[in-house]
């Protein structure tokens, strides 16, 4: 097996990956990109003896997504069929109730969920919002469920707010490497992100961060993501790696889909790079067959959305997520 280079307190900085922190890196992007080229089955048989030492390798933790305010949304992410700038036959819609949000929590749980996530297509929320967010917030905890939340840029007192409330996860994705995200959104930078993660881990919440795959990047870049996340202080506790799903009307429709097993070498790299973290093979399953996700569970991922619908797009359905993890023998929690 060839030599990786393991986590150094060595400096690489390779523009544009420095990253934003004083702290020294943990990781370079040349140990990260060291591990993508290695030969498929050394880097899953990595991948499996980082994830043996620190998780049950056969249980998955299973989160539910609700979109609770869906479209119309200001920010231009060319991967989004929520943005108000493309024509994607999404309708922009109020946000849901209180009710609303209970039965789809009750139902989830009914079906084996532990997290409920709630999505809103906002820029960021306003302050009325994140009045309405606590309420849901504390309904959700009191059917004792995890609560997970994705509402855009939050500023620290709005952390400090949803905190509260109880949430225990706030989502809020790096999306990709920073050279190439000028290309995908031109709404927000990247620090504004970062910034939002700071809050998020302020206010003493749990961060849920990672990225898409598949929208034209070159390894270096899928590389250049992983390195952010690694190196944030410390790595998030949820990384969610999704596949782009490809929508009609947006921008990245079209777009020269990327080789599975890479999306699998991915999932690998994240595992090896973030050991303690909760990998989620996100959106995307519905178009990946059962023998991919296998290999994903093998490669460390351990949780996934479970429901037949992410936020606007489609999602295997329960009875079948069901099945497959029967057939893995994988437990769930
Ligand atoms: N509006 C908030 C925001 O952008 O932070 C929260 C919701 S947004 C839909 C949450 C994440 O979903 C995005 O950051 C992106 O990573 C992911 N996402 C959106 N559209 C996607 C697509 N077509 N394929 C894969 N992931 C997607
Ligand atoms: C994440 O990383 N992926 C989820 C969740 N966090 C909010 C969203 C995927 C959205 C896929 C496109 C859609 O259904 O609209
Ligand atoms: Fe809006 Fe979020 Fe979609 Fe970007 S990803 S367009 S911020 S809903």
């Amino acid at each position: 097996m060839p030599a990786i280079e393991t986590p150094t307190q060595t400096v690489h900085f390779v523009k544009p990956y420095k990253p934003v922190t004083d702290v020294m890196p943990a990781w370079t992007l040349k140990a990260i990109e060291d591990l993508f080229n290695l030969p498929f089955n050394d880097l899953l048989y990595q991948a499996q003896q980082v994830h043996r030492t620190h998780f049950n390798p056969n249980e998955v933790q299973l989160s539910t997504l609700l979109s609770i305010k869906t479209g119309g949304c200001p920010e231009d992410c060319g991967y989004c069929p929520q943005s108000a700038h493309y024509e994607t036959g999404v309708e922009a819609s109020k946000m849901l109730d209180v009710q609303a949000v209970k039965q789809a929590a009750i139902e989830a749980q009914r079906n084996g969920a532990t997290r409920f996530c709630m999505g809103a297509a906002w820029r960021e929320p306003k302050d009325r919002d994140i009045e309405k967010v606590a309420e849901l917030i504390r309904t959700v905890k009191s059917l004792d469920m995890e609560a997970c939340c994705t509402l855009g840029m939050l500023s620290a007192p709005q952390a400090q707010t949803l905190k509260e409330a109880g949430l225990d996860y706030y989502n809020h994705n790096l999306d990709t490497a920073p050279d190439l995200y000028g290309d995908i959104i031109t709404t927000r930078i990247y620090q504004e992100r970062l910034d939002t993660l700071t809050h998020v881990r302020t206010a003493g919440m749990h961060v849920c961060s990672g990225g898409i795959v598949g929208m034209g990047e070159s390894r270096e870049q899928r590389a250049g993501l992983v390195f952010q996340l690694a190196n944030l202080q410390p790595y998030p506790e949820s990384v969610p790696i999704n596949h782009l799903v490809q929508v009609e009307g947006t921008p990245l429709h079209g777009t020269e889909p990327l080789d599975l097993l890479e999306f699998v070498r991915t999932i690998a790299v994240a595992r090896i790079t973030m050991p303690q973290a909760r990998v989620r093979l996100s959106a995307g399953r519905q178009q990946m067959g059962e023998a991919i996700q296998a290999l994903c569970f093998m490669a460390g991922a351990n949780s996934i959305f479970y429901g037949d619908k992410l936020l606007t797009t489609g999602n295997p359905d329960w009875q079948r997520d069901q099945a497959l993890l029967g057939k893995l023998g994988i437990v769930t929690r």
